[in-house]
């Protein structure tokens, strides 16, 4: 049993079809996608390079697909898991519009018993969650949001035909990658565009262009190269690693290296720049000061820049947010730019917003881009109980734990892709994926070759990881944000560091180690070994 018809669940069906297993999938929406057919808003594009966000596991797939541009829009990503899925016959195999609405380990024949919003009732020897990590909406409880007269969207939930926001003034909620991206193509439609923002975000410019056929080629040609580099890489992305730390490189050079990266755009500015700007805040300094001055030069109201640059956290420590013209549409008259930082937005009436000062803003449209409950929301809103009736809500509820990030103790047979405590939100998630897909399809048929019925994560090495995961993350300036990383952006959500923080590469290295010694940390299980002991 699979959930989720995302990168993650077709990749997962495919394999376990390919070694043999009976499989099906559930899709709580129309198509496949996953984040991809939920997040269809204006200007949603992927912040990774098209050649590295996509599988690697076929050649033919790869041979066959031919990406348009730099960094694909959000409906180019969505036709290429169509032709994925298309192309692999999965299809078939997938129950789209079917929510799973609870899910049972039964200790007695070792099978999940899954239930939808069909009434339908399934059982599986084995339970996949390809759920994703920013699939369960945040919907802030504005007071008063019902009874706004205008129209509400969310950049998480938006409606699949066109949106016209023609002479409409338009309210923004939120600074993230969503808003920032929405930002431009909002400014071009609406009558006014109104951007309340509670964090300033550091955003680099993108660089989208078009992918010519020499460009094509060429990534052919170094295709092996960039292979071998993504997998070295603790962010999965065929970078070569930062030279050298800001602080150990005078301020001139230091300069040139950021101006030169900041013209070639993307991620490479933050994650190839300089080796110490997640680990010491003095050289995430001149990161921040150097992505603050850039934005003074771009947007000339000195007002708006000002709220722009209204930092409260290290660059780099909530997700870097990449962009085209979002900083430029700030020039435009039609858009202005609201702190609600230390004046919160009080209530939504059916004119508008108004803030915690009773400054109000009459708007037509609002449009909250007020991301995720991200990583564990998706997968706690299942209903899933293990061993004992035992919740995972419950075992969750001050921080999610599982050994690897991958299997909670006392959830036996169940699996999660990219699940919390695994490095999937730090990286690249083609690349965790299929190393998530491969490790678990290799240990169901492990189990399968030995009639092991039974695989469980044993809690010492799920509390070793947890403790091993905070530590690390103390290492690094992450913490320090109040971002979704830390589960800081949800009220009530414990704040716990929610990734493998040390990266892919010694992820995977881990992670193959750990199968290598026959599952270590896992209690794998028989019947006949049971009866045996009985
Ligand atoms: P994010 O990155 O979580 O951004 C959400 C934004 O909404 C962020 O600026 C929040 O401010 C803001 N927000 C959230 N709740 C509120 C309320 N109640 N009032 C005002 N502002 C609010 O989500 P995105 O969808 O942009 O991006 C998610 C990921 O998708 C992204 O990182 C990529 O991986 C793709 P805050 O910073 O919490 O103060």
């Amino acid at each position: 049993m699979i959930v989720g018809a995302g990168f993650s669940g077709l990749y997962m069906l495919h394999s376990l079809r390919q070694r043999g297993f009976t499989t099906r999938l559930f899709e709580a929406a129309g198509g496949v996608g996953g984040t991809w057919y939920w997040n269809r808003y204006p200007g949603a594009r992927c912040d990774s390079e098209s050649h590295y966000y996509c599988y690697s596991f076929s050649e033919e797939l790869r041979r066959e697909w031919k990406w348009s541009c730099r960094y694909p829009a959000q409906p180019e990503i969505l036709d290429y898991l169509n032709f994925v899925a298309d192309r692999l016959d999965l299809k078939k195999d997938i129950e789209f519009d079917t929510r799973v609405t609870a899910g049972t380990f039964d200790e007695h024949d070792h099978r999940w018993q899954v239930e939808t919003d069909h009434g339908e009732t399934v059982r599986a020897r084995f339970f996949v969650t390809a759920v994703g990590n920013t699939s369960a909406p945040s919907k802030p409880a504005i007071p008063g949001l019902d009874t706004f007269a205008g129209k509400i969207f969310y950049t998480a939930n938006w409606p699949h035909e066109k949106v016209d926001f023609h002479g409409q003034r338009v309210g923004l909620i939120g600074t993230g990658s969503s808003g920032i991206q929405a930002t431009p193509h909002l400014a071009a439609e609406a009558a006014h565009l109104t951007v309340f923002q509670r964090t300033a975000n550091y955003s680099v410019p993108a660089r989208n262009h078009l992918l010519t056929d020499d460009m094509r080629r060429e990534q052919d040609e170094t295709h092996a190269d960039l292979r071998r580099k993504t997998l070295a890489s603790p962010i999965g992305m065929p970078f070569d690693p930062p030279p050298a730390a800001a602080l150990a490189t005078p301020a001139d050079e230091r300069q040139s290296r950021y101006d030169e990266l900041w013209a070639g755009g993307g991620f490479r500015f933050m994650f190839t720049s300089f080796s110490d700007l997640t680990t010491d805040i003095e050289a995430n300094d001149t990161v921040a000061q150097y992505i603050a001055a850039k934005i003074r030069d771009t947007v000339t109201d000195p007002a708006k820049a000002a709220v722009l640059c209204e930092f409260n956290h290290p660059a780099g420590t909530k997700r870097p947010p990449i962009d085209t013209d979002y900083y430029e549409t700030f020039n435009r008259d039609n858009v202005s730019v609201v702190s609600i930082r230390t004046n919160p937005i009080r209530e939504i009436t059916a004119d508008g917003l108004v803030l915690q000062n009773g400054d109000r803003h009459d708007l037509d449209t609002v449009v909250f881009a007020t991301g995720f409950d991200a990583v564990t929301g998706s997968i706690i809103r299942m209903n899933l109980r293990g061993k004992g009736g035992e919740a995972l809500r419950d075992k969750w509820d001050r921080g999610p734990r599982a050994y690897l990030g991958l299997s909670p103790a006392g959830f036996p047979n169940m699996f999660m892709i990219t699940g919390p405590g695994s490095p999937s939100i730090l990286a690249n998630f083609p690349v965790c994926i299929e190393q998530h897909v491969d490790w678990i399809a290799d240990c169901m048929v492990h189990m399968r070759d030995r009639g092991i019925d039974e695989i469980e994560a044993l809690p010492q090495y799920e509390d070793d990881w947890a403790k091993m995961i905070a530590e690390e993350a103390d290492k690094t300036l992450l913490p320090l944000a109040d971002s979704w990383y830390m589960g800081a952006n949800i009220p009530g959500k414990p704040r716990v560091f929610l990734a493998y923080p040390n990266g892919i590469h010694t992820y995977t290295a881990l992670c193959d180690d750990v199968a290598r010694r026959g599952y270590e940390g896992f209690a794998l299980r028989s019947r006949a070994m049971a009866e045996a002991a009985a």
